[in-house]
């Protein structure tokens, strides 16, 4: 049978819808695709691209060896009984841009996806890519009135994947091999816990020295930024479409992964209502557990300074969205 939007819920594989059929959101597709996760609804805004992309995608599916159905559409009732959305729509960065310049336009975007979503697909998990992206991963968690298990951000799974490309290139090492964990705000506040960086369980500070790993940091940090460098047209893709890619399947397949994700703060690590970057464990409910590492003095003021950042432009995009 051929499967359309409208298929009987018993015909339904799981479906992930992702709203805005960009770079990170046509290559995420692509992702869940291959990976034979999910169907996927490519939602847009502009009339025909996604259904294009969707058509495209499809006709690989032979040469792929999946048979996953992907659907492209300008209307929010194709993405109605989705068990994850993902909201990747907004303007990327442009050079020189910072990711805060993005909040006035993406916030609008980021409230009116949330809330149409939310309307079609009541039982959704959803998932923000969007910049910047603790701040929209906040207005995203209002927007739809869910309880906080069912509304993250994606950010901290590419965040520690660039440390550990870093890493692994530096020491000339199987990335793989490396694990890192990287916590606080997408942007240049973020923070790399190094001591818990580890090649095969070694921690890294045995395998490189301080000046080093300080450069590796720093590098990590401005991961996003050296690649908009780099292509002067918009920014990375790929890794954050794969970083994506790994929170959809550890919710589809109850892996409980335990991965850094944007989640709002109920006291954790003494921050209240806000949304960070914090280790999570993943599974089909949403966030199953927000895991309260013991973090050193430095280390938990790098949290609270990003967590200011974070709640500053939270203050200012709600008067943005009060018409302020
Ligand atoms: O780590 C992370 N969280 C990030 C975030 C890593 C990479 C990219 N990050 C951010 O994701 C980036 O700063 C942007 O805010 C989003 C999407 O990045 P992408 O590179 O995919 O941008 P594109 O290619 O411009 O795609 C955005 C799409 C585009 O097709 C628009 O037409 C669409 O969003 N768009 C909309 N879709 C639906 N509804 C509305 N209102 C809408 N507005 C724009």
């Amino acid at each position: 049978m051929i499967y359309s939007p409208n298929s009987p819920i018993l015909c339904r594989l799981p479906r992930v819808t992702i709203v805005g059929a960009g770079r990170v959101g046509s290559t995420l597709a692509q992702r869940i695709a291959e990976k034979n996760l999910a169907d996927v609804v490519l939602l847009d805004i502009v009339a025909g691209m996604p259904q294009g992309l969707a058509l495209d995608l499809l006709e690989a599916r032979g040469i792929e060896l999946h048979n996953r159905q992907i659907v492209g559409t300008n209307n929010y009732a194709d993405t109605s009984g989705s068990q994850i959305v993902v909201i990747t729509a907004g303007l990327p960065r442009k050079p020189g841009m910072s990711r805060d310049d993005l909040l006035k336009t993406n916030a609008k975007i980021v409230v009116e996806a949330a809330k149409q979503a939310i309307a079609y697909s009541p039982n959704a998990i959803f998932i923000v890519v969007t910049n910047p992206l603790d701040v929209m991963t906040y207005l995203a968690w209002q927007a739809t009135g869910l309880p906080r298990d069912r509304v993250m951000g994606m950010a901290g799974v590419l965040d520690s994947a660039r440390f550990e490309t870093f890493i692994a290139l530096e020491l000339g090492v199987l990335p793989a091999d490396v694990k890192a964990m990287v916590l606080g705000s997408h942007g240049d506040l973020m923070v790399p816990l190094s001591r818990y960086a580890t090649v095969n369980g070694v921690p890294i500070t045995e395998l490189l020295d301080t000046a080093t790993i300080d450069r590796l940091v720093e590098r990590t940090r401005n991961g996003g930024a050296e690649i908009v460098e780099l292509m002067q047209t918009g920014g990375a893709f790929f890794a954050p479409a794969s970083a994506t890619s790994v929170m959809v399947e550890s919710i589809l397949l109850n892996q409980s992964r335990l991965l850094p994700v944007a989640t709002y703060l109920q006291g954790e690590y003494g921050l209240d209502d806000i949304v960070i970057g914090v280790p999570c464990r993943l599974g089909c409910g949403g966030i199953e557990e927000v895991l309260e590492l013991h973090l050193t003095d430095g280390e938990r003021e790098a949290l609270q300074t990003s967590a200011q950042s974070v709640r500053n432009n939270i203050d200012r995009a709600q008067e943005i969205l009060n018409g302020g």
